[in-house]
């Protein structure tokens, strides 16, 4: 008895997992050699198996330059480019870094630094606890905050949130956030089935997945503001944002 139990414990502690970062990048050539070198030391503190693959849309303040020193530092195993010719949106540009995951977990997340790789470890464990296939970074429930937003940013985002819980119900504290680890083949079902571009693509992720019947785990984290650069929120986000979330409430 003792022996078959030790077998199974050993066999699951050994599974050689690999996690695969995605990290979209636009204008995050201060930022993006502080994350990666965190998240290199959260992967390597934690002896997992990890590559970090950068999708820059050609960013005009030479954050693909700064991507390819970092490559040079860290290796070509560890950091791998797969850069776009235009600005051509968050949901595609996941979609093109997936294509060149070779982990069976994929995380994805900011490059600002407002998702901090010390959660790394967190959404790990949480992933095995109940063998989910998406662990989700909530801001909103458990302990979870945000820092460094002035009132009217908080509320923007509360709102957000508000209007997408009442609409879509799918049962998840922080929707419009995008701090989250998959197993790969869930988050490769996931995309197939969601059509939103832009900042409702994550949204309509969550939707899908609950459709799907996936489970769906959750862990606080605290978001920051982003370290270097300016916010890119304003009118037309904002309008995009309420668009797209009327089209996928119709759509459901
Ligand atoms: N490849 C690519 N990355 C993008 C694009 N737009 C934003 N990003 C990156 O996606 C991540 C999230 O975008 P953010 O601009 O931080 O969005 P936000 O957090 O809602 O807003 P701020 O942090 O206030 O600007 C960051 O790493 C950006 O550099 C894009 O069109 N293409
Ligand atoms: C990424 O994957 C594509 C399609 O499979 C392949 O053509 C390309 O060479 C890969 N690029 C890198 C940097 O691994
Ligand atoms: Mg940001």
């Amino acid at each position: 008895m003792t022996t078959a139990i030790n077998i199974g414990t050993h066999m699951a502690s050994t599974t050689p997992h690999k996690y695969s970062v995605l990290l979209p990048t636009y204008n995050e050539r201060e930022n993006l050699p502080i994350i990666t070198w965190m998240l290199v030391k959260a992967f390597k503190d934690n002896e997992l198996d990890f590559e970090i693959i950068i999708i820059d849309d050609a960013s005009p303040d030479g954050t693909l330059e700064v991507a390819k020193q970092l490559q040079k530092a860290f290796g070509e195993d560890k950091i791998v480019l797969r850069p776009r010719a235009g600005k051509l949106g968050l949901g595609t540009a996941y979609v093109h870094g997936i294509q060149n995951a070779t982990g069976d977990f994929v995380f994805i997340m900011d490059a600002d630094m407002s998702h901090h790789p010390k959660f790394i470890p967190e959404f790990i464990r949480k992933q095995k606890e109940g063998n989910y296939d998406v662990v989700t970074g909530t801001r909103y429930a458990l302990g979870g905050s945000v820092h460094g937003w002035d009132l009217r940013r908080k509320l923007t985002s509360r709102v957000a949130n508000f209007l997408a819980d009442t609409l879509l119900t799918p049962g998840v504290s922080d929707l419009t956030g995008s701090f989250r680890l998959y197993k790969k083949d869930a988050l490769a079902a996931m995309i197939r089935a969601t059509k939103s571009k832009g900042y409702v693509f994550q949204m309509e992720m969550m939707v899908r997945a609950r459709q799907m019947n996936f489970n769906i785990g959750e862990v606080p984290i605290t978001f920051v503001d982003r370290v270097f650069g300016e916010s890119k929120l304003g009118p037309d986000e904002i309008v995009g944002y309420l668009k797209g979330l009327w089209a996928l409430f119709l759509d459901i």
